[in-house]
């Protein structure tokens, strides 16, 4: 595949970038990967595994596993629920056609092999993703986190942590989603604006000091919605064997702090 990118933005510490042809430059047709996108079993983002901290998601999902290391094995996408894990897309499925082709992509232009796929799609004006990181653990070391957007355009905002900050998220190291730790008044930030068949490499390094983030939309949609394509090698995986039991134990601890929290709600 040649690939001679007509234009290379730096992002947030410069281990970041921005492509804001990435499709042209591939010879990629960004409008045939939105409707390709668009007719993929989108999961209901109201159903109850989908919540995130009890909240209904501002945005739905899909999940795809791809270049499989092991039959048996499947990736954890940390803050999600394991019963997440049984609505992943199999490449064998026809619709992923065109993520196993970016996925070829992206292992043959930047030598990057993507093991999981999430499609997000923010289809009201007030969808959006908070600031947040991935958490580092999850991540294989020195990887991207690679991010194609289709359809209507968003800002996305990168902000610096503070060294404190990055430490005390990084010693915590079980948040992912929409960050407590971050108080953004004055931080260093850097604004961009993710067009149809634009791509953003996040370098791990940025990951870790830097949180980022969707903004809610502007005007003038032009499309219906707005999808991205995250693709991420996640080196935390489980045995599918393990994934039923792993349900019903988190399903059990959930329904004992319940409980607790009945209790002591009927003793105050
Ligand atoms: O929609 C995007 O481009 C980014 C999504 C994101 O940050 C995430 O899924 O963690």
């Amino acid at each position: 595949m040649s690939h001679t990118f007509e234009h290379i933005v730096p992002l947030a510490d410069g281990t970041s970038l921005f492509f804001p042809h990435f499709c042209r430059d591939l010879g990629i047709n960004a409008d045939a990967l939105y409707e390709a996108a668009v007719d993929m079993p989108w999961i209901e983002r109201d159903q109850p595994f989908m919540r995130y901290r009890g909240n209904v998601l501002k945005r739905q999902l899909f999940f795809v596993h791809v270049n499989q290391r092991g039959e048996n094995t499947l990736p954890k996408y940390p803050g999600f629920q394991y019963e997440t894990m049984q609505h992943y897309v199999d490449t064998k499925d026809t619709r992923t056609a065109f993520i196993t082709y970016l996925s070829k992509c992206l292992s043959d232009v930047f030598g990057f092999h993507a093991n999981h796929v999430i499609g997000t799609q923010y289809s009201t004006a007030s969808d959006f993703i908070g600031p947040h990181s991935d958490r580092p653990s999850d991540l294989c070391p020195r990887s991207w986190i690679v991010s194609i957007s289709l359809g209507d355009q968003r800002d996305f905002v990168l902000k610096e942590r503070t060294p404190e900050e990055q430490e005390c998220w990084l010693e915590k190291n079980d948040v992912s989603g929409e960050d407590p730790y971050v108080n953004f008044l004055g931080r260093t930030h850097e604004r961009i604006t993710l067009t149809h068949g634009s791509a953003v490499l996040l370098s791990t390094t940025t990951n870790s000091r830097w949180t980022h983030e969707v903004l809610p939309a502007g005007p003038m949609p032009i499309y219906d919605s707005r999808i991205s394509l995250v693709f991420r090698d996640i080196q935390t995986l489980v045995e599918k064997t393990q994934i039923e039991k792993r349900i019903t134990s988190s399903q059990q601890q959930k329904q004992c702090r319940l409980e607790a929290k009945n209790m002591a709600m009927r003793l105050a």
